[in-house]
């Protein structure tokens, strides 16, 4: 065209350059650490079949219908055409259809697909019934059950690893559809603990269906305007007992996402007889509601008020509810409403890493494809190294939260299993906490330098990137903000009298006991070992000190914890035999940054009681 003498830009042309776009491919086989990973803990085809062929579909498919939630969001109807109120949240066609897939796909089914009956992985191996599988093969050559039931065992041990890989590589295309399904899972969590008897048993089993037409999804209805972190003093609302046992719930919650759920787990107060309920924390129980409609298709004992105007998350509904005579069954006895929804936290906090980690690393996948079709100052971005580094420390970051959340998923397949030692039980409980918040705040720095690595296109709306940085942002909100969850922490260590820090001062040297003869890895095992005796010298001067010095460290504290803990992962990952060169540098890079900020800080004066002036007077500086 220019040869034949017609300039480039002329009025009616744009110019002959189109960038190309960065293209999602399958996100199970573009992981290698993911596979490593997998392969080192679940030596089953099965398992990385059904993971390349959803990861396929990820790609192919379902990524689209993620777009399509996006752009076509729901919204609420109030009233049909004759004025009668009516309700309806109005999701997009792809939005049910993400719900039809979780299903099919067994997103949180496989979750509680441990039907290995008595068959149990610490039988076998602690007692003698091991040797006496291997006579029953030497001499029949064939297994006898027990053993074939270990390695059932061995595999629903690791149910939780295989569930959360699938929505590893599900979630950043899922629409938000996660959200629903954490929160499903974790309602089939609370009642499997509770027990599987009347009223809930219908709700367990269609929580944890295949069956698309049979699938429910549940909500999680606590915060309330008065509080969502101190939901002890916050709840106002209340259970009015029927005469059939059950109750009505009356009340008004302030954030309820994924409303078009089919039944919730929520919190109430009883009254007793004269209309009176208990305050505080002793004053809640734990209810179990249908969202259903009456003959009229008006939703029973609720009223949609509003749906929220948010950030992010826009693909799901969230809404305020006025709870107008919800019927309901009480699930907990009277007062143990937040020990027994602890269950569902857990849950959803593991969740939450989950889809902290899938953001991070979908951002990275996306980025590395574009830094090889983007061309800058003569070469293509994967050809500058100062771009190359960002990249790389983005992957140094993204490969410590995937290894700190799996290792939590292996820590509750094991106890989910029956068989988590107690050091287990106590890793998961100080760790959950720990992952949920440190994963939140990494998600959001990681992807929004992610963004920066598309230049200009980071920034535009229709490249779907900016919904990235947008949803991930909610991570370290809800679920437990990073404050509370660092107090939590706290609650934990105290109420295990110091066990919980115990089991990991234990693990963490177990872990770096398996790399002392690895000389490569020697600088990060030096830097984990010192890190690690900083923090005992910081726990045990810790414990003379008073309760608001330790919560002005919470979340230093915490941070902390993460970090050597994620360093010792990783070093422990760098020496399995099938680790990569890459694996090695990951782990080294890692150990160079400050593990132990508590140390640090304390040594600072940080939680000193001339502290806290000083920051109130600072922020409050006119
Ligand atoms: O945000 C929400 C849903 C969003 C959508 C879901 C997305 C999921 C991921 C999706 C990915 C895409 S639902 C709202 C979530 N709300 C919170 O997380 C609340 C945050 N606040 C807290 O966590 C507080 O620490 C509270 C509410 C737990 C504090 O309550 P209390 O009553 O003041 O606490 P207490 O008195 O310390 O604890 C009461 C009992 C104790 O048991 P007992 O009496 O046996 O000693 C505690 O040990 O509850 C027990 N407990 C726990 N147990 C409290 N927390 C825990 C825990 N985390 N684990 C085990
Ligand atoms: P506040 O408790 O008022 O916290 C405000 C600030 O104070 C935070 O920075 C917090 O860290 C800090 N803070 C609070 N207490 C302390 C303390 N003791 N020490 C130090 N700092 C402290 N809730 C549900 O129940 N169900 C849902 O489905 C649901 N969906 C949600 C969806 C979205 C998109 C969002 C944004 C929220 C949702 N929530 C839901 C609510 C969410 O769980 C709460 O917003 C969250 O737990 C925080 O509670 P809050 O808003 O009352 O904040």
């Amino acid at each position: 065209w220019e040869a034949a003498g017609h300039p480039l830009f002329t009025r009616a042309r744009i110019g002959s350059f189109f960038q190309e776009k960065a293209v999602l491919k399958n996100p199970f086989l573009e992981d290698a650490l993911l596979q490593g990973y997998l392969r080192r803990h679940l030596p089953q085809e099965v398992v990385f079949s059904d993971l390349c062929a959803f990861g396929e579909r990820v790609a192919k498919e379902v990524d689209g219908w993620g777009r399509e939630c996006e752009v076509n969001p729901p919204r609420l109807v109030h009233f049909d055409p004759w004025g009668r109120r009516v309700d309806h949240i109005v999701t997009s066609e792809a939005w049910r259809r993400m719900k039809d897939l979780s299903a099919q796909e067994g997103l949180v089914a496989i979750g509680y697909e441990r039907s290995f009956g008595e068959w149990r992985f610490d039988r076998c191996f602690t007692t003698f019934s091991s040797l006496a599988c291997v006579l029953y093969f030497s001499l029949t050559n064939s297994f006898c059950p027990c053993l074939i039931g270990c390695i059932f065992c061995v595999i629903g041990c690791f149910s939780r690893v295989y569930q959360m890989s699938k929505l590893y590589i599900y979630c950043p295309s899922s629409g938000l559809y996660t959200c629903p399904l954490a929160m499903t899972d974790g309602a089939a969590k609370v009642i499997q603990s509770i027990g599987v008897s009347w009223p809930v048993e219908e709700a367990y089993s269609r929580l944890t269906t295949r069956q698309p037409e049979l699938f429910w999804t549940s909500g999680q209805w606590m915060t309330e305007r008065q509080g969502g972190s101190d939901v002890a003093s916050g709840t106002e609302t209340v259970a009015v007992p029927q005469t059939d046992g059950s109750y009505k719930l009356h009340g008004f919650k302030w954030f309820t996402s994924a409303t078009d759920a089919d039944m919730t787990l929520t919190l109430a107060r009883v009254q007793d007889r004269m209309g009176a309920t208990a305050p505080g924390s002793k004053g809640l129980s734990l209810f179990y509601a249908e969202v259903s409609r009456d003959e009229d298709g008006r939703l029973r004992g609720i009223e949609v008020q509003r749906l929220k105007d948010k950030l992010g998350t826009r693909q799901m509904p969230t809404a305020e509810l006025l709870l107008d005579g919800l019927p309901a069954h009480r699930l907990s006895d009277e007062g143990r409403g937040v020990a027994s929804i602890a269950n569902m936290l857990t849950i959803t906090r593991i969740h939450n890493s989950v889809s902290a980690a899938s953001t991070m690393r979908r951002v990275l996948q996306l980025a590395r494809d574009y830094a090889t079709r983007r061309t800058a100052f003569g070469k293509l971005l994967k050809d500058h190294p100062l771009h190359m580094q960002t990249l790389a420390r983005m992957e140094v970051e993204t490969r410590g939260a995937f290894l700190l959340v799996m290792d939590v998923c292996r820590l509750l397949g094991r106890e989910e299993s029956g068989i988590a030692t107690q050091l287990d039980t106590h890793l998961l409980r100080l760790l959950t906490p720990v992952v949920k918040l440190y994963t939140g705040k990494q998600a959001v720095a990681v992807v929004s330098e992610g963004l920066e690595s598309f230049g200009g296109q980071g920034y535009i709306e229709d490249t779907g990137l900016p919904g990235l940085l947008r949803d991930a942002q909610v991570l370290s909100i809800w679920e437990g903000t990073t404050n509370v969850l660092s107090l939590d922490v706290l609650r934990c260590v105290a109420r295990s009298s110091g066990m919980v820090l115990h089991a990991y001062f234990t693990h963490v040297k177990s872990l770096l006991a398996g790399a002392s003869s690895v000389s490569s890895l020697a600088p990060a095992v030096k830097a984990v070992d010192g890190s690690l005796s900083e923090l005992e010298e910081f726990v045990q001067g810790a414990a003379t000190r008073g309760q608001s010095y330790l919560e002005l460290a919470a979340r230093d504290l915490a941070y902390s914890l993460a970090r050597i803990y994620t360093g010792a992962l990783l070093i422990d990952h760098a020496c399995w035999k099938g680790a990569s060169p890459s694996d090695s540098y990951a782990a080294l890079r890692w150990c160079e940054r400050d593990l132990c900020p508590v140390a640090a800080k304390q040594k600072r004066g940080y939680y000193d009681s001339r502290t806290p002036p000083l920051d109130a007077a600072l922020v409050c500086d006119q």
